[in-house]
C-alpha cells in the first residue's frame, strides 16, 4: 500500500467532487457503515464526514486481499477509482472501484445497537440518549445536528450583517436574570451563586457599549418537572439592540432573522432537510395578537375555560397555533402584551396599561419558542420595579449601572435553539432535538 503513503495525487476527495474525478484514481477515508456480501464482490460502504459512500471489493481489481479483521466501524483508507453510472432517475452516480484499503483502527467490540439502517428503527429515546456518541452515528441522527448548525449559523450570519457584535456572557453569575425558582445554585469558594438563566442583564448593559449584540450559548434551568419540552441546559439564541421604536423593531428583527435561517437551510442544507423530511415553513409577514385577545380565541373558537388568565398552558399554545395555522396561514404567531405580573423584573410595562407589557412570545406550530419584548430603560422606573417585585436593588449595582448611566430604549429576545429544531422536525420530545440532554433524571453521557 505505498500509493496510500504519499504517491496518490487525489487524496480525500469528497462525493460532491467526484464529478470532476469520474475513471480516476482518488482516496477517501472515514467508517466501514456496512459490508455487503454477494457473490463475487462486496459493497462496502464508507460513512464519510458528511456522505455514504458505495464502494465495491472485487478480487479482480482489488490488490487489496480481503482482512477478516475488516468489520464494521474501521477507520479505513480507501483508494480506488471513480464509476460512474445513470439511476433511474437517470442522475449521474458514482461508486469507488476498490484498488486498496488501509485499516486506520479496529473497533474493539461490536456495537450495541444498529446504526447502519436508515434510521434507528425501535430503539427507545432513552437507549438512543445513554448511546448518544454512537447513534449519532446514524446518518439521520447526524443529520439533525448538522441542520441545527443551519439554524445557528443563519441567526449569527444574519445579526453580523445587520450590525450586531457577538458577545460571550459570563454563565457564573451573582444573580439570577429570570427570577423564579429555577435558578441553579452554586457553591463558589463558600459564596453562593448562579448559573444564568439566560444571558439577560449583560446582553443589557452591552447595549450601552456595542448598542446591538447578540450571542449563542447555553443556559441552566433547574426544572423540577419531566416535561417534553424542558431541558435544563438549552442553548439560547439571544439578541439584544438600542434605540428601537418600539418592541414591534424586534419582533421585525426576529422575523427577518426566520426568513433568513429558513432561506440558509433549503439552500445550503438541503440534504439535511430531504433526509429529515423537514417541514421547512414559508414566512412573509408573521401575525401578530393581543394576549387578552389569544385567550377570547381559546374561549370563543375552542370552547375551553384556561385555568390561569396570566399565561398559557400548553395545550392553549396548541390551540393558537391551529387557529394561526388554519385561519392566518401562518406557522407562526406573535403574541403580544402580556400581563405585567407574569414577565420579569426588566419587562417594560405598557404606559396605556401598566397591567400589561410591551413584550412578546413567539409560537411556532403551537409551541413557544421565543420571549422577548422592551425593556426599563430609566433608571427611577427601573429601581422602582425591581421593589415592586421584592427585589433588592442594591444587590443589582452593577446590572443597574446600564440605566444610572444612560440606556437608550432598548429590547430584545430569547430563542430556544432545541425548541426551534423540535417543531421544524415535528418531534414529540425536545430530547430528540438535544445532542447530550441534560434533564431532571439525565446528567450523562
Ligand atoms: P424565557 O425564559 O421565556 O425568556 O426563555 C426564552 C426561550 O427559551 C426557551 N426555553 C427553554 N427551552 C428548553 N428548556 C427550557 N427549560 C426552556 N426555558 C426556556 C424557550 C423560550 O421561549 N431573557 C428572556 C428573553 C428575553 O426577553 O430576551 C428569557 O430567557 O424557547
Amino acid at each position: 500500500m505505498e500509493y496510500i503513503n504519499g504517491t496518490i495525487k487525489n487524496e480525500d476527495i469528497s462525493y460532491g467532487d467526484f464529478k470532476n474525478y469520474d475513471g480516476q484514481e482518488i482516496s477517501i477515508h472515514g467508517y466501514i457503515h456496512r459490508i455487503r456480501e454477494m457473490t463475487g464482490f462486496s459493497f462496502v460502504i464508507i460513512r464519510t464526514d458528511k456522505d455514504l459512500i458505495q464502494c465495491v471489493y472485487a478480487p479482480e481489481f482489488s490488490s487489496y486481499r480481503w482482512d477478516e479483521k475488516l468489520a464494521e466501524e474501521a477507520c479505513v483508507k480507501v483508494v480506488g477509482k471513480i464509476a460512474s453510472s445513470k439511476d433511474k432517475q437517470g442522475n449521474d452516480r458514482y461508486e469507488v472501484q476498490i484498488h486498496d484499503i488501509k485499516i486506520l483502527s479496529l473497533p474493539a467490540e461490536t456495537l450495541p445497537i444498529v446504526i447502519n439502517k436508515k434510521q434507528l428503527d425501535n430503539i427507545q429515546l432513552n437507549t438512543i440518549l445513554d448511546l448518544r456518541p454512537v447513534s449519532l452515528r446514524n446518518p439521520r441522527e447526524r443529520a439533525i445536528f448538522k441542520l441545527q448548525e443551519g439554524i445557528q449559523r443563519g441567526f449569527r450570519e444574519f445579526l453580523i450583517k445587520e450590525n450586531f457584535t457577538e458577545i460571550h456572557s459570563p454563565k457564573i453569575n451573582f444573580a439570577g436574570a429570570e427570577g423564579g425558582t429555577n435558578v441553579f445554585k452554586l457553591d463558589y469558594f463558600g459564596k453562593q451563586v448562579y448559573l444564568a438563566q439566560s444571558p439577560q442583564l449583560y446582553k443589557q448593559a452591552l447595549v450601552g457599549v456595542f448598542e446591538r449584540v447578540f450571542e449563542i450559548a447555553p443556559v441552566f434551568r433547574a426544572e423540577h418537572h419531566d416535561t417534553s419540552r424542558h431541558l435544563n441546559e438549552y442553548i439560547s439564541m439571544d439578541f439584544e439592540m438600542g434605540f428601537i421604536n418600539d418592541f414591534h423593531d424586534i419582533m421585525n428583527m426576529e422575523t427577518g432573522a426566520l426568513k433568513y435561517i429558513m432561506n440558509l437551510l433549503k439552500t445550503e442544507y438541503k440534504n439535511e432537510v430531504e433526509l429529515l423530511k423537514a417541514d421547512i415553513p414559508e414566512i412573509t409577514e408573521i401575525p401578530c395578537i393581543k394576549f387578552m385577545d389569544a385567550k377570547k380565541i381559546i374561549m370563543e373558537k375552542f370552547h375551553y375555560t384556561p385555568t390561569d388568565m396570566k399565561d398559557f398552558d400548553p395545550k392553549e399554545e396548541e390551540m393558537l397555533g391551529t387557529y394561526a395555522k388554519k385561519e392566518l396561514n401562518s406557522d407562526f404567531l406573535f403574541v403580544t402584551h402580556y400581563p405585567s405580573k407574569k414577565r420579569p423584573f426588566y419587562t417594560m410595562d405598557d404606559p396605556s396599561d401598566p397591567e400589561y407589557t410591551l413584550s412578546f412570545d413567539l409560537l411556532f406550530r403551537g409551541l413557544e419558542i421565543t420571549s422577548g419584548g422592551q425593556r426599563i430603560n430609566d433608571y427611577n422606573e427601573q429601581v422602582a420595579k425591581m421593589k415592586k417585585c421584592g427585589m433588592n436593588p442594591e444587590e443589582f449595582e452593577t446590572y443597574l449601572m446600564l440605566h444610572k448611566y444612560g440606556a437608550p430604549p432598548h429590547g430584545g429576545l430569547g430563542l430556544g435553539l432545541e425548541r426551534l429544531t423540535m417543531h421544524l422536525l415535528g418531534f414529540k420530545n425536545v430530547r430528540e432535538a438535544t445532542m447530550f440532554p441534560r434533564d431532571i433524571n439525565r446528567v450523562t453521557p
